[in-house]
């Protein structure tokens, strides 16, 4: 979490109008952050005003590119979650009624200490942090959106993966009474993502919990989702109830539904075209036009070396 600086100091009215476009949002009450128990940061002093201030820095600052954040009713009634609705208008209507307590993560397979965890002792045995990262989906728009979360590391160093396990898998809760969108036979449900475990261990690689301040809403991936930043949108699963360490390279949903288009490693890559469109250049939602997309969505830094030595153009 960013302190604020002295030479950062927002003037009044900037401040005032932020704080009033934080309270449209619901992020703040008279009384104070709605988000309290977030644990974001440490509980001070002077709470409701201290606690406030730095999370309206961290929301005007923006990302580090210099990009401001999409708001939070655009991240929040813009969304690909096929397991509700194929239309991204119609998803958080049609999820708000998702059971999201209790919730319980089990984290096993190759493993010599696994565990099943309840949502809630996750968010409170790992650090939350607030991670300002850009979303890329593969369709070509795009997003920047401050979730809070923790490392993956984390929770993977806490289940002491064997010397076989290779790849980390991930699986969406199975409930076609709940989720309607699993009764469409098309797709092979639950959804399943994977990752190579270093992608996993990455300390870009997180699993969020929260947005804006807020838990997560259920459009949204709530109890709890993947962010891998530097990976098309499609890799970040929502709703995990089980992460698997295995031997084997997973089969997802979109590499078994449509593998010519949907590789494993789907990295953000400008370069490399979908079968059925260019990725040079996306819409920053919010914004009019498009801009250039960043190979590895502007992670290059932070993630090259784990594709050294391999071909990008052979991996979509
Ligand atoms: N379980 C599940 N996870 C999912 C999806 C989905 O349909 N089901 N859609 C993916 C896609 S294509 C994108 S772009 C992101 C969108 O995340 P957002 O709605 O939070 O922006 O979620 C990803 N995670
Ligand atoms: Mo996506």
């Amino acid at each position: 979490m960013n302190r604020i600086k002295p030479s950062e100091i927002t003037p009044e009215h900037v401040y005032l109008s932020r704080r009033e476009f934080l309270k449209t949002m619901g992020i703040v009450t008279a009384s104070g952050l709605l988000s309290a128990a977030c644990g974001v940061t440490k509980q001070e002093d002077s709470p409701g005003l201290q606690r406030e201030e730095e999370l309206l820095e961290v929301y005007s600052t923006g990302d580090e590119l210099g990009d401001p954040l999409t708001s939070y009713q655009d991240i929040t009634n813009y969304n690909n979650y096929f397991e509700f609705s194929t239309s991204k208008v119609e998803v958080a209507r049609l999820s708000q009624n998702l059971t999201v307590s209790p919730w319980t993560v089990s984290i096993g397979g190759l493993v010599n200490n696994p565990k099943v965890y309840d949502v809630n002792d996750l968010k409170n045995k790992f650090n939350l942090q607030e991670r300002v990262y850009r979303l890329r989906c593969v369709e070509g728009w795009s997003m920047v959106i401050p979730w809070i979360g923790f490392p993956l590391a984390e929770l993977i160093t806490q289940v002491e993966p064997t010397s076989a396990a290779r790849y980390v898998r991930f699986e969406t809760l199975y409930d076609p009474a709940q989720m309607a969108g699993q009764k469409d036979q098309w797709y092979s449900w639950p959804y399943v993502e994977g990752l190579r475990i270093d992608e996993a261990m990455n300390d870009l690689t997180i699993l969020a919990t929260g947005l804006y301040g807020n838990d997560l809403p259920p459009q949204n991936g709530a109890p709890v989702r993947l962010v891998v930043p530097w990976k098309y949108g499609f890799k970040s699963i929502k709703a995990i109830v089980k992460i698997d360490l295995v031997e084997d390279m997973p089969l997802s949903l979109w590499m078994n539904a449509a593998p010519n288009e949907y590789g494993f490693y789907a990295n953000v890559n400008p370069n490399v075209s979908h079968p059925r469109w260019s990725q040079t250049t996306e819409r920053r939602i919010g914004d009019i036009g498009r801009r250039p997309t960043l190979l590895f969505n502007g992670y290059e830094e932070q993630v090259a070396n784990l594709y050294d030595g391999m071909d990008l153009s052979l991996y979509y």
